[in-house]
């Protein structure tokens, strides 16, 4: 806990530092974790499994077996959560498989959301 000094407001700035008739009270240090984004993938009708199952290997460092898995839930589902990450980690995701995609000429879809 950090210690703040309240002074009695109307108090001018310039006397502040006196203390006079301030109370000293405990507060939460303030250090916020930065938020944390979900990475989805989207079905679409087009993409091959197998380029999805590649897409979440290459990455996302999953196995072969959790890969199929995710991609047949998003095949089924619609859409599944393939990762969480801070901003910049998820950006890149998100960019590195659009990319990945779009060489490809597939249509698959990725985005992210904070979570
Ligand atoms: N629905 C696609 C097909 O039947 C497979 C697919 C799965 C596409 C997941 C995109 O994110 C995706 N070929």
């Amino acid at each position: 806990m950090a210690r703040t000094l309240l002074m009695a407001s109307g108090t001018p700035p310039s006397r502040e530092g006196e203390g006079g008739t301030g109370v000293v009270v405990e507060t939460k240090p303030k250090t916020k974790r930065p938020p944390l984004y979900k990475v989805l993938l989207l079905n679409d009708d087009y993409t091959p499994m197998e380029f999805v199952v590649h897409v979440l290997e290459r990455f996302f460092g999953m196995t072969h077996a959790q890969a199929f898995e995710i991609m047949l839930t998003v095949h089924k589902k619609g859409v599944a959560v393939v990762g969480v990450f801070s901003h910049e980690i998820a950006e890149t995701k998100v960019a590195q498989v659009m990319d990945f995609a779009r060489r490809h000429q597939h249509p698959l879809q990725c985005t992210m959301e904070k979570e």
